[in-house]
């Protein structure tokens, strides 16, 4: 993997056991390693394809004067944990905190903590359905968009459906299931999904009315959530066949709930007019 550098970084912090080095502050030095990929940028030449180290030195900084800890081990993985946190294409980061005023009673020119961290992974599954327009080729477009921020590990057959609930008299979907690895967190996974289905001119103005583009988020890693904007596993992806029997096709293993997703597939009212392309 490439990496991207910067040493020296510098501020002043109040980190340390003693008291007076809580009062008056002593100088924190700070080296980072990014672990990033940045052929991207090579072949762009835009800074919006890389990391930042303008903004990173700055972020570095920001963490030199918070807390107070009492310890640089404590300081160097806050830094490493924003880092990671800020920039999600940072696959691992290595950090040295150098704290040369630090008290001790005998001569030397330095003493430093060196750590490493590496981004969480996480897998997912998304559902895509779609009934207006040229529908197969939207689903390949948003999993070509998807494909650009995180990596596609398996890709269902798609599945010609019967409209389950909404208005009367929408046109067929076509539904497919994906599975992905991410470092994305399950928000930013789902502001991901919205930002590919209004890419692909998604309104909303009726529920479960017809659409160019829809991606719900099934499952991620074994999270569940119970937010309005965001509840995992989907609440209703165990009753419906158009999920399930794709996803059953892709991964005759899967579970949902603790249950066989064949099993839900083939439980579900709507199974029985699903046509496998
Ligand atoms: N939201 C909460 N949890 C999630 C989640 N796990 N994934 C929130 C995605 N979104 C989630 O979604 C409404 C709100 O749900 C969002 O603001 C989000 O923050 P939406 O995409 O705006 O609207 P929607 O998709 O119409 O609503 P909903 O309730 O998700 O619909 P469903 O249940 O997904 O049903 N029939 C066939 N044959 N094939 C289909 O694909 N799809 C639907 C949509 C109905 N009938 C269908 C199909
Ligand atoms: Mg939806």
């Amino acid at each position: 993997m490439d990496r991207i550098s910067i040493e020296g970084i510098s501020a002043t912090g109040y980190h340390g056991v003693f008291d007076f080095e809580k009062r008056e502050g002593q100088e924190f030095r700070i080296d980072v390693v990014l672990h990033v990929d940045i052929t991207r940028a090579a072949l762009s030449d835009d800074v919006a394809d890389t990391v930042d180290y303008g903004a990173v030195s700055q972020l570095v900084v920001a963490q030199i004067q918070a807390g107070p800890w009492d310890l640089i081990e404590k300081l160097g993985h806050e830094i490493a944990e924003a880092i990671l946190a800020a920039w999600r294409s940072v696959a691992a980061v290595d950090v040295v905190v150098h704290k040369p005023q630090a008290p001790i009673p005998v001569p030397f020119s330095d003493v430093s903590i060196c750590l490493t961290r590496q981004q969480s992974v996480h897998t997912a599954i998304i559902a895509l359905g779609a009934n207006l327009g040229d529908s197969a080729a939207t689903l390949r477009s948003a999993i070509a968009e998807l494909r650009e921020h995180l990596e596609v590990l398996q890709i269902s057959p798609v599945a010609i459906t019967k409209p389950v609930g909404g208005p009367p008299e929408q046109p067929d979907y076509t539904n497919q299931v994906i599975k992905v690895r991410t470092t994305l967190g399950p928000h930013e996974l789902l502001e991901l999904c919205q930002s590919v289905e209004a890419n692909h001119e998604r309104t909303r103005e009726v529920r479960w009315e017809a659409r160019t583009l829809d991606l719900d988020l099934i499952t991620f890693d074994q999270l569940r959530l119970d937010e309005e904007s965001l509840t995992l596993p989907h609440p209703r992806a165990h009753t419906r066949g158009f999920v399930l029997a794709p996803w059953s096709w892709m991964d005759a293993d899967a579970v949902l709930n603790g249950q066989l997703v064949s099993r839900l597939a083939e439980a579900a009212a709507d199974t029985k007019d699903i046509i496998r392309l």
